[in-house]
């Protein structure tokens, strides 16, 4: 079941469903009935991640400490998030509807106007003028009728868009695909080896400096939050995957553009008792600052991230969210095993 709330820098809930725990709504039966695509082994546009160690992590951020030692196999990873392209192929094939598309039960959200239970996912919807940074719905918007066909609304369209990451993804919807695909979610420890190119601890993944060579290296936030997109970067939303430069690895957009999920449970402290050899997450995940919400992790930040907000675009932070919450800064990459 859905949570109204959005993971951008941190998160917000404006209502939670009655049992957010149980979670055993249409989008999970859609998604257990995804069949694998025939020719699903194909390592078509993925770059093979020959494994290693690395320190994980970063002391910035309460939730990514301690920085530590972590060993990883090689897998296969995709070299840009997922495309609209490539998800249109995949509810193509299937018929399968994201979370964001599909209606609410009344009886899961009592606390919620029913002239709210339509289908819909929050939109970056920046105010006109300056406003104070303590409350995120002065630049989020629950809009009806937005979803990954329409990012921006039921008056918006992705044509022409193909080569743009798709949005508005869930936790579930992400994994309705790589499963399709015959993929898989990345573990946290696989997409940040895969971030540093399995290199040293730096400040941001592509260095230390914010601007190598008077050029952005990635699609985030450039300006005043949220009003003020100076948009040095050339892009204010998301930007069609390889526009900026690959990593060392030879991926793209690993930082900004949009976020990426996660396999792995979110807990805040998990890096305390972490595994050191192929982690793959806490059991069952906890945020006390939403205690019965379940959440995974996301990574690498988004259009939306700079030093003056959402700073967890910086190489070793960490992002969560509620497993069917969606926005249109939110997306995906899938992993295969070697
Ligand atoms: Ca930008
Ligand atoms: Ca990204």
């Amino acid at each position: 079941m859905r949570v109204f709330q959005w993971v951008i820098g941190g998160t917000l809930l404006l209502a939670q469903p009655a049992c957010q725990q149980a979670s055993t709504g249409k989008g999970n039966q859609q998604a257990d009935s995804v069949a694998t695509r025939a020719g699903g082994d194909t390592t078509a546009g993925m770059v093979l991640i020959k494994g290693g160690s690395f320190e994980m992590g970063s002391e910035e951020f309460p939730d990514s400490r301690p920085v530590h030692r972590v060993t990883v196999g090689d897998f296969w990873m995709d070299e840009h998030e997922v495309t609209n392209a490539q998800f249109a192929a995949f509810v193509k094939a299937t018929g399968y509807q994201t979370v964001s598309e599909l209606p609410l039960d009344p009886a899961d959200y009592p606390d919620v106007p029913k002239e709210k239970l339509v289908p819909s996912s929050a939109v970056f919807t920046p105010p006109p003028q300056p406003v104070p940074l303590d409350n995120p719905l002065q630049w989020w918007a629950y809009v009806p009728g937005a979803n990954w066909q329409h990012p921006f609304g039921s008056g918006s369209s992705i044509a022409g868009k193909d080569n743009e990451p798709v949005v508005h993804i869930s936790y579930k919807d992400a994994a309705a695909y790589a499963k399709w695909a015959g993929k898989r979610l990345p573990t946290e420890a696989e997409w940040e080896y895969a971030a540093r190119a399995g290199g040293r601890q730096t400040k941001f993944y592509w260095g230390e400096e914010l601007k190598p060579g008077g050029k952005w290296p990635a699609n985030i936030f450039q300006g005043n939050f949220p009003s003020g997109n100076t948009n040095e970067d050339g892009y204010t939303g998301v930007s069609p995957v390889k526009t900026f430069p690959p990593n060392a690895f030879g991926l793209y957009d690993m930082d900004g553009n949009v976020w990426e999920w996660c396999e792995d449970f979110y807990r805040p402290d998990y890096y305390q008792h972490s595994d050191t050899l192929n982690p793959k997450g806490p059991p069952d995940s906890f945020d006390p600052d939403e205690p019965g919400a379940v959440k995974r992790v996301q990574r690498g930040g988004s259009f939306l991230c700079s030093d003056q907000y959402c700073i967890r675009y910086r190489a070793g932070s960490r992002g969560k969210g509620e497993i069917t919450s969606a926005s249109n800064n939110l997306g995906f990459r899938c992993v295969k095993d070697k």
